[in-house]
């Protein structure tokens, strides 16, 4: 496989700083390395620089360091639209608003290559508020509802050439959910399992319904990880730490399904922020995590076939 590692430093839509230091984090604890070792071909483009700015208003007085996040957006709609040409692109975070611009670039590959996109957003948040409806005005509380084109964004986030059908989007590890992103994840399709799902039927058996409509509709997959989908007593490195995630175990599993998968076409690794870290903790599962993808196992087993 060929990996093209991409460094997105934003913090600006996360309203608190570190998460700039993120790509660093996850070289410092040796991601390209740990995935040439499993015999890929890595290439790291080093990090983006944000687009010129571009003047941008909204109505909403809340909206936290617009213009600035923008102008990331507008950098890498284009770059992850360009490099999801040739390989896997793995988008190192930097908060989780460059999801906007890193999904509708991989969107747009996937509509010219004629395949549907689907995404596995690991999270415990939905990410689902427009411009109008966020309180925090923390705009990476927004990616999922631009992406899968919900009203508001235009003219100021990058033009949305082709919308994530929210039919297509799953959502694991969900634990954190404003009202206003209840009301519409409710209308939208989106598929939301919340911890409580996970508990209930087990991780493995609704991440692989999903794997089955991915290859039964010949899909590309874009997975978008967020650290706080796991439990902050295993990645005590992210800004938001919501108790109850993911375990371990949980994640690992989760990495080692979509490995088996060969669905997944490109990764986010977002809202690491080694200033919050202890020690390279979640700086490190997150690498272990990515090489549980790229297929480091334990032991040989049969693979599943999916679809
Ligand atoms: C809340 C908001 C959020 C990530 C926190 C939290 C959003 N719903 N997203 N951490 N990744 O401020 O809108
Ligand atoms: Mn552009
Ligand atoms: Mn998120
Ligand atoms: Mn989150």
């Amino acid at each position: 496989m060929h990996c093209t590692l991409l460094g997105v430093p934003v913090q600006s839509g996360s309203g608190r700083k570190g998460c700039n230091m993120g790509p660093n984090g996850l070289r410092a604890a040796g991601l390209g390395e740990a995935l040439a070792g499993l015999g890929h071909d890595v290439v790291d483009l080093g990090d983006l620089e944000p687009a010129p700015r571009r003047a941008v208003s909204h109505p909403n007085a809340k909206l936290k360091a617009l213009g600035e996040t923008v102008s990331w957006l507008d950098a890498l709609y284009d770059k992850a639209f360009e490099i999801s040409g040739n390989g896997l692109p793995i988008f190192m975070g930097g908060d989780h608003v460059m999801a906007a611009a890193s999904v509708a670039g991989v969107s747009r590959r996937a509509k010219e290559q004629g395949r549907p996109l689907f995404v596995l957003w690991l999270d415990a948040h939905p990410d689902f508020h427009t411009l109008e409806s966020t309180e925090s005005g923390n705009l990476h509380g927004t990616p999922a509802a631009y992406f899968t084109g919900r009203p508001g964004f235009g003219g100021i986030f990058p033009p949305l050439d082709a919308p994530v059908d929210p039919r297509n989007v799953c959502m694991l590890g969900i634990r954190s959910v404003d009202p206003p992103e209840r009301a519409a994840l409710k209308e939208s399709g989106v598929t939301v399992h919340d911890m409580r799902a996970i508990d209930e039927s087990g991780i493995a058996a609704l991440l692989s319904s999903f794997l089955d409509t991915v290859a039964a509709e010949d899909g590309m997959l874009h997975v978008s990880f967020d650290v706080d989908f796991l439990d902050p007593s295993v990645a005590p490195g992210v800004g938001t730490t919501v108790p109850g995630g993911a375990t371990f175990r949980e994640a690992h599993l989760v990495m080692e399904m979509l490995h088996d998968s060969e669905l997944v076409t490109s990764l986010d690794l977002v809202e690491l922020n080694p200033f919050l870290d202890e020690r390279g903790k979640a700086a490190i599962l997150m690498t272990d995590l990515t090489a549980s993808l790229f297929g480091r196992r334990v032991m040989d087993r049969p693979t599943r076939s999916y679809g």
